[in-house]
């Protein structure tokens, strides 16, 4: 089997038995972005032979916090699948990850498919729907530590989405106050300036970044836009919600 391949199984290996992994770049310092994202494909190509669907695509990196943590000044891509999707309201099961955090989102829905190098005004008529959501990210490498190449390969430590309601597209998200609450408790707050200044910008890279990998956001898509706060651990016994204002709130609970 061709090494990608090989680290693509790994990482896929260890999402499914929920247990950590060395970085890859501990082997194999050399490793490029572009073979992180071939990585990345080869693992999520493996979930699709399973059975998966595809339903879009993720956004990360895209908060300054989140760039100085991992020492970049690019966001980063990964796809989400059906499988990841968590019905608003319900439990995920705690025992299905490595060690999970929880990130508050904005996630778009799309009308028309988006690609390449857009404008903003572009992006946002192909929008159908903007709705409050959270990601769950579960880096599968030990302690939750990567360079940028292994959290691509990773699938930017994408595992998990939980999507409010839709509004309506006209919706201004460009400064909306956020608020994530863990058991009745206020745990992060923020804005969703965060996301690169404004929502829409995490949709314009998305477009080009795509593109750039030969595909395109097509219409039905989710596209998540980017976390907002620091995302803290999930444990068993946590309701955990989210709350945009002007957008309303999205909730799920943690079981063992
Ligand atoms: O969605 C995100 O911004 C996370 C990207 C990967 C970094 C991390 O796992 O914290
Ligand atoms: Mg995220």
């Amino acid at each position: 089997m061709d090494k990608l391949a090989r680290y693509a199984e790994t990482l896929d290996r260890a999402a499914l038995d929920a247990r950590a992994t060395p970085q890859l770049t501990h082997g194999d310092p050399d490793l490029s972005v572009a073979d992180a994202y071939l990585i990345q494909k080869l693992s999520v190509d493996r979930r699709l032979a399973r059975g998966e669907r595809r339903i879009g695509v993720k956004m990360g990196l895209t908060s300054r916090a989140k760039m100085l943590q991992v020492g970049v000044d690019e966001v980063a891509w990964g796809r989400l699948t059906d499988a990841m999707l968590i019905e608003e309201g319900a439990a995920m099961s705690r025992a299905r990850f490595v060690h999970p955090r929880v990130e508050p989102e904005v996630a778009f829905l799309m009308k028309a498919p988006l690609s390449g190098r857009v404008t903003a005004a572009q992006a946002l008529a192909a929008v159908e729907a903007i709705a409050p959501a959270m990601e769950i990210i579960d880096s599968r490498y030990e302690n939750f530590k990567f360079t940028l190449t292994d959290v691509i390969a990773d699938n930017t430590s994408s595992s998990g989405l939980v999507i409010g309601q839709w509004n309506d597209p006209a919706t201004d998200c460009s400064n909306l106050g956020v608020i994530l609450e863990i058991n009745g408790q206020v745990t992060q707050i923020g804005s969703t300036a965060a996301i690169l200044g404004h929502p829409l910008r995490s949709l314009v890279a998305a477009a080009r970044l795509v593109a750039e990998a030969g595909e395109e956001i097509t219409a039905g898509d989710i596209v998540m836009a980017g976390g907002i706060t620091a995302a803290p651990n999930l444990a068993p016994g946590q309701t955990v919600r989210t709350t945009i204002q002007g957008l309303g709130s999205v909730m799920f609970r943690v079981e063992v």
